[in-house]
């Protein structure tokens, strides 16, 4: 539905104007905030940024539940900064998303009362060290993969709040990939945790792509806007090519029985998901749902004194500079 709205509105555009708007997409212009836009375009990129900003936001639940039991102090102080970039990813992005005219109030109510989606994959429990290994290896990793081309992506805010965003979530990767191979070259036990880990995670990883191409909604139009630069399956690919070797490296072994390298696809062959077990999840049926959004609104009624005192001391700021003038 949301869909049709989009789409029903942006033929109200006019014409004329939409295809100056699709010539300067496809020189490769960056379009900014206060340039006209096609209804449908600002609609999508919020949804898009909005989602995204969410993911950064409710992403730090599964991870920061682990600050307190991290196995080292180095580890724990890992972590903790990861957490915190996490938040700041959110904040560049809610930004970001409030220059196309929704507030950052707005679209944190759409996600709290569920008219908002944000990422799969933070549906899914971590269990025990080993998940945040692989969660910085596998969610981490498969996040830059589509971010670092939303880097190119048409609309300038987002493209600069994305440069930023994949050089901390390099250092995210690779401190994963660090912390599961501690586990992969350990004890047998340790060992078992690492595999268990990515039996778990590794299809809820391939699902954060998206659904299959012949069932994505928006690309098409996405693709055509340049929000999005590649398709849900181009990228769910390349993470699969990436991540099978480093899987090998560390003697680990990916749960997908029909996986095999295709010479002459210069890929790997690999099984897809259960598509009815993502269209759950994003429904609000998966094994977190409740719990990360009852999270979220207890942080944002908890939080309701801090707003409301920043808001009269505006307020009271801005009445103090009237009554000067
Ligand atoms: N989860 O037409 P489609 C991170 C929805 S990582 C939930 O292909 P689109 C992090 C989709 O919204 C994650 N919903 O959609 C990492 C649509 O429903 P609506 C955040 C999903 O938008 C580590 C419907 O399915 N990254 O933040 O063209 C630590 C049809 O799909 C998902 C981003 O958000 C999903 N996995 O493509 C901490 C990257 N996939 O809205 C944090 C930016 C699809 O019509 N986003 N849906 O009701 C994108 O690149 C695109 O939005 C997607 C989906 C590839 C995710």
């Amino acid at each position: 539905m949301y869909a049709q709205m989009i789409k029903s509105e942006a033929t109200q555009d006019d014409p004329e104007k939409l295809a100056a708007f699709q010539a300067r997409i496809d020189a490769g212009e960056k379009i900014e905030p206060k340039d006209w836009m096609p209804e449908g375009y600002r609609k999508t990129l919020i949804r898009q940024i909005g989602q995204h900003a969410h993911s950064e936001i409710v992403g730090q639940l599964p991870e920061g539940n682990w600050i307190t039991r991290a196995p080292t102090l180095e580890r724990k102080a890992i972590l903790l900064a990861k957490v915190q970039d996490e938040a700041g990813h959110g904040l560049y992005l809610y930004c970001a998303a409030e220059t196309l005219g929704v507030s950052r109030d707005e679209i944190t109510e759409m996600l709290l009362d569920g008219r908002m989606k944000y990422s799969s994959i933070f549906n899914y429990p971590t269990l025990n060290w080993a998940d945040i290994g692989a969660v910085g290896w596998l969610v981490d990793g498969a996040a830059i993969m589509n971010q670092v081309p939303l880097q190119r992506t048409s609309f300038g805010p987002y493209s600069r709040a994305m440069i930023r965003i994949c050089k901390e979530e390099s250092f995210h990767q690779r401190q994963g990939y660090d912390a599961i191979r501690k586990m992969a070259e350990g004890t047998p036990a340790q060992k078992k945790m690492a595999q268990d880990a990515l039996n778990r995670l590794w299809y809820p990883s391939l699902m954060m792509f998206g659904p299959s191409d012949k069932d994505s909604v928006h690309s098409a139009q996405s693709m055509a806007w340049k929000i999005k630069m590649n398709t849900n399956d181009e990228l769910r690919q390349k993470f699969v090519d990436q991540t099978v070797p480093q899987a090998e490296y560390l003697g680990l072994t990916v749960p997908d029985p029909d996986l095999k390298w295709n010479e002459e696809r210069g890929h790997y062959d690999y099984s897809d998901p259960d598509w009815s077990e993502f269209f759950d999840v994003i429904k609000g049926n998966g094994p977190c749902n409740v719990d990360r959004l009852a999270a979220r609104n207890k942080a944002w009624d908890d939080g309701e004194w801090v707003r409301d005192g920043l808001l009269a001391h505006a307020k009271k700021k801005a009445a103090r500079k009237v009554a000067a003038e």
